[in-house]
């Protein structure tokens, strides 16, 4: 039985349930962080000393950072439903989880801290120019992608969708007008109709 500590409302968390859902495996998810809180106890240090969620345990064997989780349960999979077993269409996936992390998130949690956390001032119009003109870049790099295959890193769902995706639906949440990405728009459509898509309905979706 796989653990996983964390909660629904990380995206980070939302992650790994969603690669947990589409292989099917039973999991156990302990409330940590966010209003559960326990981050900083000797316990959950132990198993992950950055002190953040998501981690795992799976036979023992303790795991965080979320895209190192996601290319672990995804290379666990016998059938390599997530991946794949091909060394460069690996690298790919790789390439596309790591932009994500590097540039993506970044940028979209650069707009998050304006218009979506509390805080105690307005942001100006400026401040949200800059944060929009760091993520349009990028979305324009991942539409001009998108618009040549169905999926992030080639012709089917990966491991690569799920990071993209749920930067992609923070997007959304927080410019919901914005019709720039007809590819985009058509692929996070194609993602939707996937069950396994329901670890992110705590979220508000598009
Ligand atoms: N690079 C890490 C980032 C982990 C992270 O920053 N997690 C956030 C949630 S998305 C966290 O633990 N925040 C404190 C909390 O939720 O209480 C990963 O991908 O797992």
């Amino acid at each position: 039985m796989l653990t996983v500590w964390g909660h629904r409302g990380s995206p980070n968390v939302q992650k790994v349930l969603w690669a947990c859902e589409e292989l099917g495996l039973h999991y156990v998810l302990k409330e940590t962080g966010g209003a559960a809180g326990g981050l900083d106890t000797s316990d959950y240090l132990a198993r992950n000393p950055n002190g953040r969620v998501p981690t795992i345990e799976d036979g023992g064997h303790a795991l965080w950072e979320s895209h190192a989780i996601l290319r672990y349960l995804a290379a666990k999979d016998p059938a390599q439903r997530l991946t794949s077993a091909d060394l460069r269409s690996r690298a790919v996936i790789d390439q596309w989880l790591d932009w994500q992390c590097a540039h993506l998130a970044p940028a979209i949690r650069a707009l998050a801290v304006l218009v979506v956390k509390p805080r105690s001032t307005m942001p100006t119009a400026q401040e949200i120019e800059a944060a929009r003109s760091g993520i349009l870049p990028l979305l324009r790099l991942a539409e001009r992608e998108l618009a040549t295959r169905d999926y992030v890193a080639g012709a089917r769902f990966t491991i690569a969708d799920i990071p993209v995706a749920i930067s992609y639906n923070l997007w959304k949440i927080m410019e919901p007008a914005w019709a720039e990405f007809p590819a985009l728009d058509a692929w996070y459509a194609r993602i939707g109709q996937r069950s396994a898509f329901k670890p992110m309905s705590g979220q508000r979706r598009v």
